[in-house]
């Protein structure tokens, strides 16, 4: 079964937003904004819905950079699509949610040990506007077992 994800990140400049998960599923990371597509909705509607509801922020125009598949071994048919998108601006004031505590970080100071392990392959990519495609297969917890991943055009 898969399951379709959104993630969005706030890239304004030298700096991104992003919140630290203060609950549920990868708690005491730091990541963009987002979580499951709702029936009835597009993923670019629940990319903005998960902004909004996570971090208060209506954003502006969202661009699709990447598209990743999540499995873990044993596991291999339960696939998470994570849909990754930028957006650069946005209205409102970043507050933090009970979901989310939200800080801006300079892009040289992204705090990827204490984001997914997955992070730090594609965020040079996504930092470049580059489009990319890929697929992690973890062991427990986020350990990268194997990966592919490639930019697209
Ligand atoms: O609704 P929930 O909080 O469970 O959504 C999970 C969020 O985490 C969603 O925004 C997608 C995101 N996410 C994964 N896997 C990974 C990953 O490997 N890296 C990053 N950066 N985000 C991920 O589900």
């Amino acid at each position: 079964m898969k399951k379709i994800l959104t993630l969005c990140i706030i890239h304004q400049d030298d700096k991104v937003l992003l919140g630290m998960k203060k609950r549920g599923f990868g708690v005491g990371k730091w990541n963009g904004f987002g979580g499951k597509v709702e029936r009835g909705e597009s993923i670019e509607e629940a990319a903005r819905r998960e902004a909004l509801e996570e971090v208060g922020v209506t954003v502006h125009e969202i661009k699709k950079l990447g598209v990743l598949d999540f499995c873990w071994k044993g596991k291999e048919q339960d696939i998470l699509e994570v849909n990754i998108f930028k957006a650069a601006d946005f209205a409102g004031e970043p507050k933090e949610s009970e979901e989310m505590k939200p800080q801006w970080f300079n892009i040289k100071d992204i705090p990827l040990e204490t984001m997914w392990s997955d992070d730090k392959y594609w965020m040079a990519l996504f930092l470049k506007n580059k489009k990319f495609t890929g697929k992690f297969i973890f062991s427990e917890g986020d350990t990268i077992l194997e990966y592919e991943l490639k930019e697209i055009q």
